[in-house]
């Protein structure tokens, strides 16, 4: 059911400007730091996780839907169901309690949304933070959308916000002016930003117009978090470059009168949870994995949404050399690469699509014969708990982006592993999750040999290098899984750390 945000239940019953007035009689609430468990958690990202169902759930939904459901709070991100083209400009909002958690999905206009998720975000942003500036798009009608989608999103927000002292939690490239839009409401939250995807280096990310409205945007927050250093890095020169601001040794700036806090907080997955998923696989994968036993064929994976910024037409390549130069793989090894739709409406990803058909086609052509396909492509989505089987009963996992905020597949990999006989982690070091993984086999994913040599020293490698390797990197995503994200971030925007 969708229905005016006025009035829609009792702890949401203001407009953003009721809740202005409302503040004004209160009076500019002094903020405290406090306990950050004590104060309500409001999540705002482009869409909303599946909360249902956590185990379908990915990255950010199965690491702030834990931080929701414990202190109880609000998650605000885009409806399904778009706006009816004569509706008026009053937000609307579909509100959906389970347990603890509020969800509010808001209607939006279908145009501009488009104009904001498959234009701004998708063809500008996207493209222009994981380096590509040969993709980029720039188009004024798309910044028009991003900005007018992030007001209304301020305006919403606003409008479900009964406490100054709720802490507010912002994902991702599609809202950075969603901060500076709440401030222009009125608001003296505490607000943070995390950066899902890169953050580039000052070189290229002046080469779009909206640079320095974007810093603007950026340093509205009071913290700033990033995936890696690098991109903090990249971040602190950018914000020096563009608006002459210098970080303490503390990753603290004075923008406008205010701190902004940068740091970088890498996320993780919930080790024990993923692991328990790959345990019980389904009786399908299971079969495969003993038909593959029993022809001693060992099993290179690939898990990725069909992203160009995910290297997969240079992984399939690889595989090929890998037949070229190690033939006594031709037969014994296959390489299954599950590649998921997305963004579909975006030029660039249908591009990737038919690059990547081809070269799957040509590699199969060469080498496949009655017995042995060499290459399993599969462009659908395929549930979770599948896929965790599926790692669990690959003896290779191949993850070379060219360029990714963290990765999370390269760490459901380890989780999946058997830790009495696991498989090698092949990783680009292009992706954030390479500063944390130092003992998986780290490639440069634009060198076809070297990814390809990696990957039969990973086919090869002796039961005693791979458990040492295995066990050092489970630790490794222990120490930072989903539970310390959300934590150490979390401290950070309540002022604690
Ligand atoms: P993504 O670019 O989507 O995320 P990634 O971290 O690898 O990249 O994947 C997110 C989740 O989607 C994983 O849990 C994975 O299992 C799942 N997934 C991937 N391909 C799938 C498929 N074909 N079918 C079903 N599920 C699939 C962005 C950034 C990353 C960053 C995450 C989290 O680009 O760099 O790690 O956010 O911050």
């Amino acid at each position: 059911m969708l229905q005016q945000n006025k009035g829609a239940v009792s702890e949401a019953s203001q407009t953003a400007d009721d809740f202005i007035e409302h503040k004004a009689l209160l009076g500019e609430a002094k903020q405290t730091a406090g306990d950050a468990m004590s104060r309500r958690l409001v999540v705002v990202s482009n869409r909303l996780g599946n909360i249902r169902d956590l185990a379908q759930a990915g990255g950010l939904a199965v690491g702030v839907a834990d931080a929701l459901a414990r202190r109880g709070g609000l998650w605000l991100g885009a409806s399904a169901e778009y706006q009816d083209s004569a509706a008026s400009d009053e937000p609307l909002i579909h509100l959906e309690r389970v347990g603890r958690i509020e969800t509010a999905a808001l209607a939006l206009p279908r145009q501009e949304y488009s104009q904001y998720y498959n234009g701004y975000a998708n063809s500008t942003l996207w493209p222009l933070f994981h380096y590509r500036l040969d993709l980029v798009d720039h188009r004024s009608e798309f910044l028009d959308a991003y900005r007018q989608i992030n007001a209304r999103f301020a305006k919403a927000l606003a409008g479900l916000l009964s406490r100054n002292d709720d802490l507010i939690w912002v994902h991702d490239y599609h809202l950075i002016p969603l901060g500076a839009a709440l401030r222009r409401l009125g608001l003296r939250n505490r607000i943070g930003f995390f950066l899902h995807i890169p953050f580039p280096p000052p070189d290229l990310f002046v080469a779009t117009p909206d640079h320095e409205e974007l810093i603007n945007d950026l340093l509205e927050y009071d913290v700033v978090g990033f995936q890696t250093e690098t991109d903090v890095a990249n971040f602190r020169r950018s914000v020096q470059t563009t608006k002459s601001i210098a970080f303490d040794g503390n990753g603290t700036a004075n923008a406008n009168g205010r701190p902004v806090s940068s740091r970088c907080f890498p996320i993780g997955i919930d080790v024990d949870a993923f692991a328990r998923m790959a345990n019980e696989a389904a009786e399908d994968v299971q079969i495969d994995s003993m038909r593959r036993q029993i022809l001693g064929l060992k099993q290179i994976i690939g898990i990725d949404r069909l992203d160009y910024s995910k290297g997969l037409p240079g992984r399939m390549q690889a595989f090929a050399r890998l037949l070229e130069r190690h033939p006594e793989h031709e037969r014994a090894a296959t390489y299954l690469q599950i590649a998921s739709p997305t963004r579909e409406q975006v030029g660039a990803y249908a591009e990737i699509r038919a690059q990547l058909e081809a070269t799957a086609g040509a590699v199969n052509g060469k080498y496949a014969d009655l017995a042995w396909t060499p290459i399993r492509y599969i462009h659908r989505a395929v549930p979770r708990s599948r896929l965790a089987g599926l790692l669990r009963a690959s003896q290779v996992g191949l993850v070379t982006p060219l360029r990714d905020g963290m990765n999370l597949v390269a760490k459901e990999y380890i989780a999946a592993q058997d830790p009495a006989n696991p498989g090698v982690l092949v990783l680009s070091r292009f992706a954030g999750a390479a500063d944390e993984l130092s003992e998986a086999l780290i490639v440069n994913p634009y060198v076809v040999d070297e990814v390809a040599d990696a990957l039969a020293k990973a086919l090869a490698m002796p039961l005693e290098e791979r458990t040492a390797r295995h066990g050092a990197l489970l630790d490794r995503i222990r120490r930072n899984d989903a539970a310390e994200w959300r934590r150490s971030f979390l401290s950070a925007l309540a002022g604690e750390s």
